[in-house]
């Protein structure tokens, strides 16, 4: 069975590449370092302990890729004022530029989101993330999305650890289910991250443990010309973004997207304005 690779924080955006091209994952051991973990835990930890567990929405197919023992929320840049350093990480931002700027000339923010597993909770179904826009999910389809799951707290095999199965990235036939004996798990410790990519089989894992909660946050990017998975400008408020530099800004989906003529036309425009000046704010 092929296992996870695990580089170090001070591998080079290329080495990394390299293991995620063979592999369609890879985990960054220290991707965080220590010191902003701790802040994040600091603002997220109580928001974590009251979150309601399972979704609200009643509906059957969101409660099942939920989990009915998992917690989920976003609106992290509101939420915690140290997202900030997590969305300006050089080196995701080096790899997203890698992957998805040969296909757009800008990406955003596709979602961030706190998933954190509790005990008793089951297997997630094995997916790709691209399945968000389905018409790119096949072998031959452009890179348009890239994800990373971040631990905030140890990731093991009995807490859910994310289940991957290696090289699925690249499996000619996107529909083969034979995944039996080729899943592995991200076992990795706090701060470090499993990148992976959007056309990558995993799911969360099963918590087998008594009380250990898995302290998972999910941060994924998109083409700036896809519609992300979360509302972010409605979900942050410009008071939160205002001072930030602009290409975070755009990250959070509170600028326009500036495309050239290739790829597509200028949008997410107010009054075809750039967003704070539209909206006269700036
Ligand atoms: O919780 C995990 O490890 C993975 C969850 C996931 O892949 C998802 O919800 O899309
Ligand atoms: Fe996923």
């Amino acid at each position: 069975m092929k296992q996870l690779v695990t580089v170090d924080g001070t591998a080079t955006v290329n080495e990394i590449l390299e293991v995620f091209h063979r592999d369609g994952a890879v985990i960054v051991r220290d991707l965080l370092d220590s010191d902003l973990v701790a802040r994040l835990r600091t603002d997220l930890d109580e928001i974590i302990d009251k979150a309601n567990i399972g979704t609200r929405s009643g509906d059957p197919i969101v409660e099942k890729f939920w989990g009915t023992r998992t917690k989920r929320f976003g609106r992290l840049a509101w939420r915690s004022k140290s997202f900030i350093d997590v969305l300006t990480n050089t080196t995701m931002a080096q790899i997203s530029d890698h992957l998805l700027l040969p296909n757009a000339v800008d990406w955003w923010l596709n979602s961030a989101q706190m998933m954190v597993i509790g005990p008793g909770e089951q297997a997630q179904v094995l997916h790709r993330d691209v399945n968000n826009w389905p018409f790119f999910e096949t072998p031959q389809a452009p890179e348009v999305t890239v994800s990373w799951m971040i631990a905030l707290g140890p990731f093991t095999r009995e807490n859910g650890a994310t289940n991957v199965v290696p090289g699925s990235h690249a499996w000619s036939d996107f529909n083969d289910r034979s995944f039996e004996g080729k899943i592995v798990q991200a076992e990795m410790q706090a701060g470090s991250g499993l990148l992976y990519a959007g056309r990558a089989l995993h799911g969360g894992g099963s918590n087998v443990s008594a009380n250990d909660w898995r302290l998972g946050m999910h941060v994924s990017h998109v083409v700036g010309w896809l519609t992300p998975e979360e509302a972010l400008p409605v979900a942050t408020p410009w008071e939160i973004v205002k001072d930030l530099d602009p290409q975070v800004q755009r990250r959070l989906g509170w600028r326009c997207y500036e495309a050239d003529s290739v790829v597509s036309g200028r949008l997410w425009t107010v009054d075809y304005e750039d967003i704070p000046l539209g909206m006269g704010l700036n």
